[in-house]
């Protein structure tokens, strides 16, 4: 198991006092705190390698690309990819997405086909399947979530069919927690040669991933979730399709050579070898020596244990809320169908108020839609309150959160 108070004492930030009190930090889905030795990486580069990647011969340049390639090495061993060439380092998971959207989306899709999302799906694996579907006329199929939250996998067998192009799913839902099937799932799409897209936001930093295990064909995912900076993500992309795909952002280091011809006004251009093709423009190269330190922090711990001490505090927190009265809990009762992420209710009191309520005791969560609407209109609730764990979370604030409760269900 991991040793909490050790862990504990590379989070500078878990010190601190709000609002008179220590703070606990329930927030974790939306993003997690960072360790010191991710924020002394980032310091480190500053002070001492920072310069351009790929656009020197310098000894700062070199030094610079090392580690800006050193860490899509690094991301790649976490997810069991086969090297480099299948991590495209992005902006956050949104981008992740928009990049496959926008890049299949473009040149490829068509009218007649189908891209299949759920109704389980964050806004940023539907927006972009619908702003292109309006863009190139393809159709959106929506799979069902049932009544526990769960996802419908024969409304999913039924959606799939031979027009279906990319199946694009949560691999676990932010509000719920649930997690799904993804292997199964890449099968379904598999067998119409339609590809998968795995939206990995809330699993990739909660439990061993192995893209080639899953037999999934896109990975998307945030660094900032995963003790890692903000604007730094990855996508995830097997070999051969990243290969096959043309560019959604064109610009500087994505191109092998650029031809313009001023009497024609024409260009000819040949794009650079993936991962390089997806990454126009100078990246956020601070952020990537971030992520690989949170990579090798997460390393030490191990996925396992990540994943059994969220599971731990889950079982237990669900355990707990049974001695709350007027506090309605969502998603499956069993905690081996979810992973770190509990939301709720307080009868009498709107989500912001319980959030605002547990703030004044010190204890950080998330309220609203958590950029889930269709799936709070499916379950037929206005907004939901979140708490979300991470590794350094405890049993004991949990307590503190219970308590709180007992207390805001008392004025509620
Ligand atoms: N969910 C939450 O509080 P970005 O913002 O691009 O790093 O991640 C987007 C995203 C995509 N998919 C899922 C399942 C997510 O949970 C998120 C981010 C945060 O739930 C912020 S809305």
């Amino acid at each position: 198991m991991i040793d909490l108070e050790r862990i504990r004492g590379d989070f500078p930030i878990l010190d601190r006092i709000v609002n008179g009190h220590k703070l606990v930090y329930f927030d974790n889905a939306a993003t997690t705190q960072k360790p010191i030795q991710v924020i002394n990486a980032i310091v480190d580069y500053y002070k001492f390698h920072n310069s351009n990647v790929h656009r020197g011969v310098h000894t700062l340049s070199q030094e610079a690309t090392e580690l800006y390639e050193s860490a899509h090495e690094e991301a790649a061993k976490f997810i069991g990819a086969e090297g480099l060439e299948e991590i495209v380092f992005v902006k956050n998971t949104t981008e992740a997405i928009n990049l496959v959207a926008y890049s299949l989306g473009m040149w490829s899709l068509e009218p007649g086909d189908e891209v299949v999302i759920t109704a389980m799906d964050h806004h940023s694996n539907i927006v972009p399947w619908h702003l292109m579907s309006e863009l190139k006329g393809f159709k959106l199929r929506i799979v069902r979530v049932k009544q526990d939250g769960t996802l419908d996998l024969e409304d999913l067998a039924d959606k799939v069919s031979s027009k279906t192009r990319i199946v694009a799913v949560p691999h676990v839902s932010n509000v719920l927690g649930v997690v799904n099937d993804v292997k199964s799932i890449a099968k379904i799409a598999h067998e119409v040669d339609a590809l998968i897209l795995v939206d990995g936001a809330q699993s990739v930093p909660h439990m061993p991933i192995d893209v080639r295990d899953l037999d999934i064909d896109f990975l998307a995912f945030s660094g900032h979730k995963m003790l890692g900076p903000t604007g730094i993500g990855v996508l995830y992309g097997r070999r051969d399709i990243l290969g096959s795909m043309r560019p959604f952002l064109g610009g500087g280091d994505m191109i092998s050579e650029v031809h313009s011809d001023v009497e024609t006004g024409k260009c000819t251009i040949t794009y650079n070898a993936p991962p390089w093709r997806f990454e126009a423009g100078t990246p956020n190269i601070a952020g990537a020596v971030g992520l690989a330190e949170a990579i090798r922090y997460l390393r030490n711990i191990g996925m396992e244990n990540v994943l059994l001490h969220e599971r731990d505090l889950v079982e237990y927190t669900l355990r707990r809320m049974e001695e709350l009265g007027k506090t309605h809990v969502y998603g499956p009762r069993d905690p081996g169908k979810r992973l770190g992420v509990v939301s709720f209710n307080v009868e009498g009191l709107d989500s912001h108020e319980t959030a605002m309520m547990l703030d004044s005791y010190g204890i950080m969560v998330r309220s609203g839609l958590h950029c889930a609407q269709p799936l709070h209109e499916t379950l037929s609730i206005q907004t939901t309150t979140r708490a979300s764990f991470y590794i350094y979370n405890t049993r004991e604030e949990v307590d503190r959160f219970i308590e709180a409760l007992k207390e805001i269900e008392m004025v509620a």
